[in-house]
């Protein structure tokens, strides 16, 4: 049930039904994640502020120069995860391998596991650009009582049993999915508390924005390069408007609300792509289908892919439904 300005507190309770094979474990990582989240908020609006910002001289498996509040973030959602009792594993943009958790009692019996970009778009944060968090929940495909391994966390995303974001932006948002519609919470940052303020979230049909780094035009497949002409050109509803925040979950949120797509495609530079499978295009292509959207890589259902590993990248062309078939058409007949 959902009731504009219900907090996420009451949303959770009153929609637990909903979290088949769940006995509350699904509701409490959840709470664990909006916990961590206004922690990572705090320190995120104070960026500049505090010595928090910057290089943290480290660079991650990505070859990525690691922010300061990367590796803040990293440590806080791992922290307030780990001790909740819910998930057996955890993987992280940010860590080379996943992380296992076995429970107090040593006894691996937890049912999920976590994987997560913990702040995505952080090359964003010394010029005071939003940033977000992207998180992936699967159940544990290894028996019960043993410790968990590299198959329960490379499964395809259709396996998802929930999605979300969190966009430190003009508001702090918390957008999830449980596999029953997507759902926005604003959080009140003066009492702590997050509002149902964006119910039942649908991805327009089609839109006239659309979201693509062109300064790598010249390295991109010919699909994409007509494509953007298609974009460009002066016919009918076009030309559509360019608007690329260089942060995935900035550009999904606003694209998912007025409508648009989003693509990294590979190029020459990035052979695969450069967004990772696993913790950035499986969370947000689980909520834009249930969102009314679509997502591929220009041929196939990003959620249909079978990962091979943690860190692979995919290329990526998510949003609005009539616009991604557009899009695909480009690269069908590009082939
Ligand atoms: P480029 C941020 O690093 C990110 O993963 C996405 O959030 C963003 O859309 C993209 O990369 C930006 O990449 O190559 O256009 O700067």
């Amino acid at each position: 049930m959902v009731r504009k300005n219900q907090t996420l507190g009451e949303f959770i309770i009153e929609n637990q039904a909903e979290f088949k094979y769940s006995s509350g474990e699904l509701s409490r990582l959840i709470n664990a994640i909006r916990l961590a989240a206004k922690v990572v908020n705090h320190e995120v609006n104070k960026a500049g502020l505090v010595d928090i910002t910057g290089a943290a001289g480290e660079t991650n498996i990505q070859g990525e120069q690691q922010q300061k509040l990367d590796v803040y973030a990293n440590e806080k959602f791992i922290q307030t995860i780990t001790n909740r009792e819910i998930v057996c594993g955890i993987a992280s943009e940010e860590n080379d391998d996943f992380i296992t958790i076995q429970g107090q009692n040593k006894d691996n019996n937890n049912k999920y596991v976590l994987l997560m970009d913990p702040l995505d778009g952080s090359s964003n944060i010394d010029v005071n650009v939003s940033v977000g968090t992207i998180f992936s929940v699967y159940r544990r495909v290894t028996p019960m009582g043993q410790p968990v391994t590299k198959e329960d966390f490379l499964q395809p995303g259709n396996q998802q049993v929930a999605a979300g974001y969190i966009v430190y932006g003009t508001s702090t948002m918390l957008v999830y999915t449980t596999g029953h519609g997507v759902n926005g919470f604003t959080l009140n940052p003066a009492i702590g508390t997050y509002y149902l303020s964006h119910p039942n979230m649908r991805f327009p049909k089609t839109g006239n924005i659309y979201s693509v780094n062109e300064g790598n035009y010249a390295q991109f497949p010919q699909g994409v390069k007509d494509y953007i002409k298609y974009c460009q050109a002066e016919e009918g509803d076009r030309p559509y408007t360019a608007r690329y925040i260089g942060s995935l979950v900035s550009d999904f949120h606003r694209n998912m609300i007025k409508g648009g797509i989003y693509i990294y495609p590979k190029s020459k530079k990035a052979t695969k792509g450069k967004l990772r499978l696993l913790y950035e295009c499986n969370p947000m292509a689980f909520i834009a289908e249930q969102a009314g959207g679509k997502a591929s890589d220009g041929f196939t259902r990003i959620l249909d892919i079978q990962p091979e590993s943690l860190h692979e990248r995919v290329p990526f062309f998510c949003g609005s439904e009539e616009m991604v078939n557009k899009a695909e058409e480009f690269m069908q007949k590009a082939e």
